[in-house]
């Protein structure tokens, strides 16, 4: 199993872009292309169904060696043994979580600032979210961050930190030069036309740049 830490490409599985009836196949195309880890988020499923689109992900994730991650809901994280969780800016959370998933399932937190990504390292999550760097459909209800802190957060914070909102590949390089390692793409690889393509695109010249612990 690939490790956070070593990660770079970072893919989300959003069912606000495609039914659940594509997430195999979807899948499938994201791992074959080369993400380094695949986070499954449904804000709107009820958890049964959510646990049912991670149990027909995980044989796709494992054979591709990628983590699985579960968005906010920690039991389906837990009756499944997901190899990680995401949780998003509520108190204590990443305790909460732990408390939940177990010792094995590494705890991933959304930042939406400086502060945020500080406290989030502060408070023991095993990585960070750092976004949105641009105004995205996929969170429409967030102020975008711009690219100013990128730099700096990487001084101030050691956890593998992954830029997200509207990453794509006309961006990815001003985004790279702003100081970001690793990055999250989701309506770019979701809405492609050639999704195996439009990953294997990012990763190389994600991995083109220097190593993450540079
Ligand atoms: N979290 P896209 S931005 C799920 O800033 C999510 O925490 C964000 O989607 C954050 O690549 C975001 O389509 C959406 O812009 C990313």
């Amino acid at each position: 199993m690939k490790r956070i830490q070593e990660a770079r490409l970072y893919g989300i599985v959003d069912l606000g872009y495609l039914t659940p009836d594509k997430v195999e196949h979807m899948t499938a195309q994201l791992c074959m292309g080369g993400v380094d880890v695949l986070q499954l988020r449904a804000k709107k499923l009820a958890p049964n169904e959510v646990e049912r689109l991670a149990r027909l992900m995980l044989p796709i994730t494992r054979e591709h060696a990628v983590p699985l991650v579960i968005n906010d809901h920690l039991d389906v994280a837990a009756v499944i043994g997901s190899e990680g969780v995401h949780v998003g800016q509520d108190d204590d959370v990443v305790a909460k979580a732990r408390a939940v998933v177990g010792p094995t399932c590494f705890v991933g937190k959304s930042t939406h600032s400086m502060a945020q990504a500080v406290a989030a390292q502060a408070e023991g999550a095993d990585y960070i979210g750092f976004g949105p760097l641009y105004a995205t459909g996929t969170k429409p209800d967030y102020v975008p961050i711009g690219l100013n802190d990128i730099a700096e957060v990487h001084r101030r914070v050691t956890l593998p930190i992954f830029c997200i909102g509207g990453v794509n590949a006309v961006r990815l390089d001003e985004i790279i030069d702003a100081g970001a390692k690793r990055v999250v793409v989701v309506s770019a690889f979701l809405l492609a036309a050639d999704v195996s393509g439009e990953v294997r695109e990012l990763k190389r010249r994600l991995t083109a740049t220097s190593s993450p612990a540079e």
